[in-house]
Formats: structure tokens, sequence, C-alpha cells
């Protein structure tokens, strides 16, 4: 792609570099493009081809479900070799594997959930392929661990009680938790939400559903959120806030970036191809506070590409990434903007503090006389500031 002036008029660069930690799933780039009403239009791309491929275009990390590299049934033999050559291909590449997950909803011995399910055979069995999957991941270096409820949830509320659900959920990440330390594994787990699909609804809904749930547990500082543009999209929220929160409880373990309509299904697009400026706002606010995690594209190409296209999407989320990037740098040195933003925080001579309580300063502030008048005229420009971001964002500043 061609390359536009950038900051201070040097020839930007928006290649990936392993620093920028952009990852990808395998299940990404292997999407064959099926959906609920189409078939598959594009060949397998096979685990290790995927890897290399990753490699070729700059991406550092790959993550994997544990069968989107070993088949659900394979002999314990078949599972050595094919980890064996995976780890081979993610040397030969320079890859590494910062993530693993476990696929609990595409058997479908999980369509009634699987930590949540009615069955406990059904519960035994998730736990059980977890610790497998949690072995796998350690195999392959991982040292996060994500959990995707993706059928934990109802149809009808019929099937039992929505705090049942959460006590069986509450049960299995607790057991996890332990078995992450049996193992000595040092894993840290990062819940991803989402609010529906591929079930009518799905419990722990949103990343703040997950916020009020990790200090119930009984190891609360081993398990943070994984949250996903797209999920907190479709449940109409403001994304980079459940990541700030997130953030500032110490909290965000990972990300997954992509984009999304609103109002629409899980559409997984290419980061910052549907809102750019939302994504220069998270983008924005990962970088100013020195996110230092895997920045993860949880997303894939539409279903009109070929393989060919298929390259073009991953390149594409990297460069979207690295040039809003640059864009949050030349905000952050805007004179005007950052004017704006020192008038707009200007506090008037002898307001009280608020700050901690004390008695003094309460007894202060309930004898201070505030003049709302003058604090009316206090102007607070933020068409012109978003104007300005604008600009920026649209290369005319
Ligand atoms: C879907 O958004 C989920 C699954 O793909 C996976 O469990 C998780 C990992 O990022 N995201
Ligand atoms: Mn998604
Ligand atoms: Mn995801």
């Amino acid at each position: 792609m061609s390359k536009k002036n950038g900051k201070n008029g040097k020839q930007a660069n928006y290649e990936p570099k392993p620093e920028d930690k952009f990852s990808f799933g395998l299940w990404t780039l292997a999407n064959r493009g099926r959906d609920p009403f189409g078939d598959a239009v594009r060949p397998t791309f096979p685990p290790n081809d995927i890897v290399q491929v990753l490699g070729e275009i700059g991406a550092w990390g790959v993550n994997l479900h544990d069968n989107d590299l070993v088949p659900i049934d394979a002999t314990p033999k078949e599972r050595d070799k094919i980890v064996r050559e995976f780890r081979a291909a993610c040397n030969e590449s320079g890859v590494v594997v910062p993530m693993a997950t476990v696929s609990l909803f595409f058997h479908p011995v999980f369509r009634d959930g699987a930590f949540t399910a009615n069955d406990p055979e059904v519960r035994a069995y998730a736990l059980q392929k977890t610790m497998r999957a949690m072995d796998l991941g350690a195999e392959l270096g991982a040292k996060i661990f994500v959990l995707w409820g993706g059928r934990e949830g109802v149809e009808t509320d019929a099937c039992r009680r929505a705090d049942e659900a959460v006590k069986r959920l509450r049960e299995a990440v607790n057991y996890l938790c332990e078995y992450n330390i049996a193992q000595k594994y040092g894993y840290r787990f990062a819940m991803e939400a989402k609010p529906n699909e591929p079930r009518g609804d799905i419990y722990m809904a949103t990343t703040g559903h997950y916020l009020g749930f990790i200090p119930t547990l009984d190891h609360p500082e081993m398990v943070g959120v994984n949250p996903e543009f797209a999920h907190e999209t479709m449940a109409g929220l403001n994304f980079m806030h459940g990541v700030a929160q997130a953030w500032e409880a110490g909290k965000l373990f990972h990300i997954d970036l992509n984009d999304q309509y609103p109002g629409r299904y899980d559409q997984d697009l290419r980061f910052g191809s549907a809102n750019p400026k939302s994504a220069f706002w998270l983008v924005k606010f990962l970088e100013d506070v020195g996110y230092d995690g895997p920045r993860h594209f949880d997303a894939h190409a539409y279903r009109t590409e070929n393989c060919e296209g298929v390259k073009d999407f991953a390149r594409g989320c990297m460069r979207t990434y690295l040039i809003l990037k640059e864009k949050a740098e030349r905000w952050n040195e805007d004179r005007e903007i950052q004017a704006i933003l020192k008038e707009i925080s200007a506090a008037a001579p002898n307001v009280p503090k608020n700050g901690r309580y004390s008695e003094k300063g309460a007894q202060s502030l309930l004898a201070h006389g505030f003049d709302k008048d003058a604090m009316l005229r206090k102007r607070l420009p933020y068409e012109l500031l978003d104007q300005l971001t604008v600009d920026l964002l649209l290369g005319v500043r």
C-alpha cells in the first residue's frame, strides 16, 4: 500500500513490527466464510500455513482455541505430533503464542452451554476440556487464557434460574484458577462478554457484568476481562468507556479488536472499517495509558474475499491501528486542541477542592458561595474541539 506523509512530514511507515504486539486468532484467517445462510467460500487454511503468513505480514502473535489446532477426537499421539509441528512453524516464523482459549461452543454437546449447562456431565466435560486446553496453551507459551461463554445463555428462561447460572460459572472459574495454581502455569484469565448470538441471550452480557462478577471469585487477582469491540457495540455501548473502566480497575488483561455496525449480528469486521472515530478514541486511550498487552484482532475477512483478500484483511487491521496511533500522537501535539483542553479543565480561583472527605473540607464546602451565573459564562467549545478532531482524522489538519 502507498505511504503517505507522516508526522513532521517524514515518510510514514505503517508497516507492523513485532513491538506493536499485533496478534490474530487461528480462527480469524482460517474463517472459510460460512454463515447461517451459506456454505464455505474459501478453502481450508491450515494452522502452520497461517503462522507463516502472519510472520510474513508482520504480526507478532497467534492465538488459538484448542480445536483450532488439535481436532477434538485426536489421539494423544496425534495431538503431540500436531503440537510439535505447530511449535516448529511458530519458531520458524518468529510468531509467539500470547493467548490460548477453549472452544466450549462448537461441538453439539455444548448446545445447552458448558459451565452453566443443566447436565452436570456436560459441566464436568467442559472443565476437563478447558484444563486440557490450558495444558496445550502452556505448552505453547501462552500466559493469557480467554474464556468466552458463547453458549452460556438461554432461549427461554424456563431452563434455569439466572442466579444458578452465575453460581455454576463461579464454581468453574474458581476450579480453573486452582488448576492454574496447581500446574504453576501462571495464566491470567480474561473473561469475554457478548450480549447474544449464538444464544438468544448470553449471561455476562457485557464487560461491566464481568467486572461485577470477578470480585466474587476465590482468586479475583487472577481474573480480568477481554473486551471485544463488536460485542460491546452490539449491546449499544461505548467500547472505549468499558475498556477504560477495565483498565482503571487493573483488569484489562487482553482485548479483542474488530469493528461492528450497531444493531446487527456479530460482524467481526476489519478493525476501524466501520467506526474509524470510535476506533481512534480506543487507540488513543490504549496508547495514552501505555497498555502493554496484545493488540488482538478477533475479526475475519468479508465472505466475498478470496485467500489473497484474507491477507488484505489482516494487513488492513494492523495498518489502520498504526495510522490511528499516529493520529493520536498528532492530536496530543496539536497546539489548538491542547489549548482548548487546558482551558476547559481550568478551575476558577478558590474553588473548594473535592478529593477525600475531611471535616474541615466539608465545612468549607458547605460555607462556599457558588456564583452559578459566572459558572455558566465558562465556554465549553466541544463543537470546535470535535471538529478539529474530525479535521485531523480526515487528513486536512
Ligand atoms: C468470539 O468473539 C470469541 C471466540 O472467538 C474466542 O473464544 C474469543 C477469543 O478472543 N473471542
Ligand atoms: Mn465477535
Ligand atoms: Mn472475541
